[in-house]
């Protein structure tokens, strides 16, 4: 119990920190904008809220500023069952993607996933505005 309510404490200073520290936001032209926000609606990141490696996944998300879901996938949640049963691990953070074909793929480890966001999303520096 003790060691539940310290992760617990822990995970929530985790949170506040991340709140107080947020990384500025890429500009991008309208446009290129809203292609990302289009693109963004096929992704869903399963995490926990208060878990370091999906809040390393969120900051990331919000400096390439990328509206993608979160879904709560703690113990006892549907989101759950379905991030075991279509992931095939209960781990978070986990992205799933929806591709173009309509396949599903499930992406789980915070580097991979920050790989993929990178790819998909990152702006070169000198073309990033404020
Ligand atoms: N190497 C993984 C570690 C992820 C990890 O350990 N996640 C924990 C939560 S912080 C987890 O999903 N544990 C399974 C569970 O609690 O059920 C990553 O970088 O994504």
């Amino acid at each position: 119990m003790l060691v539940k309510a310290l992760r617990n404490g822990l995970g929530m200073l985790i949170v506040f920190a991340n709140w107080l520290t947020l990384p500025k936001k890429i500009g991008r032209p309208a446009e290129a904008q809203q292609k990302v926000d289009e693109q963004a609606r096929r992704l869903q990141l399963y995490q926990f809220r208060a878990c370091p490696f999906c809040v390393k996944v969120r900051r990331h998300l919000h400096r390439l500023n990328v509206p993608v879901a979160a879904v709560e996938a703690s113990a006892g949640t549907a989101a759950r069952e379905v991030l075991v049963a279509q992931g095939g691990k209960k781990q978070v953070p986990c992205l799933r993607i929806e591709q173009e074909d309509g396949g599903v793929q499930w992406l789980y480890e915070s580097s991979a996933i920050i790989a993929y966001l990178d790819e998909q999303f990152a702006v070169p520096a000198q073309q990033a505005g404020d």
